[in-house]
């Protein structure tokens, strides 16, 4: 696989993998060489020549249609020790300490079941944004889950809208997030940066759904845990356009805005923000202003209810900085 697995289940689907890959290249040189052989041993050697013609030859028939279908067989059975292994139904003996996900029923028997998790994250999949709300409550991210390392950590995922997939290759499958259900997902990974895209299409911005896993040493995780607490409550300080910048194409606004020039080239939004600050009314609604700005991105659907932006929950500061880099878009 093109990204390695770090996790129980993401490592079984890597060797189930492997073993296909291998058996296609046994099928895929087999048909390929007899297919060579024939064309050179079989060519027409001159003008007036026809090569003998074969009708109803028992051995090949036989061949052709048993070889495959012990192949197919095989496959399915392959697959099949694999699903089980991912059910983890008594082949890991704790089926909570590795990176497990299956949906509904399944799932909530499992979690009535399950021992203790270390930490157990509430995720909600919007149109086009993963966000990440954390034990306690208090403070919600987006698109890059931080998580400690080493530790068992659920994933209870949510859909605000339509249908998305959570997908991080290196953790394991692909897990659906229907509307109206709860899916989760356990794992446990070493620390790194795991990359992860909303697996299925889900609208416009569907490609620019990613969903960043960052899993640190526990005193990071610790250390940043704090921070985020805190800048959830504390009033935000001046704005500052080069932070405002930094969090604007680092975040979720990139989805659906363009401001020329940069790599925000979201279609989502109407008008680009290029010239934002020449703009006379936000949203077309309430007149261009430091203080309506902060309002429009603490809550969008308070300022216009049923906009297509979404409350993104962001933390004071990170406004302030957004305000002020939006209004420097002379
Ligand atoms: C899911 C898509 C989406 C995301 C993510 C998003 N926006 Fe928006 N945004 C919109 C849409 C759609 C509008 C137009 C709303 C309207 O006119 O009703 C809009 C409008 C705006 C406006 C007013 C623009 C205008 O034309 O008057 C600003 C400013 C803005 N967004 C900033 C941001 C920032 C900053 C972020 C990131 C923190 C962000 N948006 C994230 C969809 C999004
Ligand atoms: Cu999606």
């Amino acid at each position: 696989m093109l990204v390695p697995p770090v996790s129980q289940d993401a490592q079984v689907i890597n060797n189930l993998y492997t073993i296909l890959y291998i058996l296609s290249a046994f099928v895929f040189l087999l048909v390929e060489g007899l297919l060579v052989y024939s064309v050179v041993k079989f060519r027409r050697r001159s003008a007036g020549d026809t090569p003998e013609q074969v009708h109803d030859h028992r051995g090949f028939e036989i061949t052709w249609t048993v070889l495959p279908m012990i192949l197919i067989a095989v496959i399915f059975l392959l697959a099949l020790n694999s699903m089980s292994q991912l059910e983890a139904s008594g082949t890991l003996n704790d089926p909570l300490n590795h990176i497990h996900g299956i949906n509904d029923q399944v799932a909530i028997k499992r979690i009535n079941e399950a021992k203790k998790v270390d930490m157990v994250i509430d995720v909600t999949a919007r149109q086009w944004v993963w966000q990440f709300k954390y034990p306690d409550g208090n403070f919600t991210v987006n698109q890059d889950l931080v998580v400690p390392a080493g530790k068992t950590i659920r994933l209870d995922m949510v859909t605000a809208d339509v249908i998305h997939a959570w997908w991080v290759p290196a953790l394991g499958g692909t897990i659906y997030v229907n509307p109206g259900e709860t899916s989760s997902f356990w794992f446990s990974a070493p620390v790194g940066t795991y990359t992860g895209q909303c697996n299925q299409f889900c609208g416009l911005a569907h490609a620019q759904m990613l969903a960043n896993v960052k899993v640190l040493p526990q005193a990071d995780y610790d250390k940043w845990y704090a921070q985020q607490a805190a800048s959830s409550s504390t009033p935000a300080g001046a704005g500052d356009v080069a932070r405002g910048e930094a969090f604007f194409m680092n975040g979720p606004c990139v989805s659906c805005h363009t401001i020329d020039g940069t790599r925000a080239q979201g279609k989502v939004a109407p008008r680009p923000l290029t010239h934002f600050a020449a703009y006379d009314k936000i949203a077309q609604v309430i007149p261009n202003t430091p203080q309506n700005l902060t309002k429009w991105l603490h809550n969008p659907q308070d300022v216009k209810p049923g906009t297509q932006m979404p409350n993104l929950a962001l933390k004071p500061q990170d406004i302030a900085d957004l305000v002020a880099f939006l209004e420097s878009l002379k």
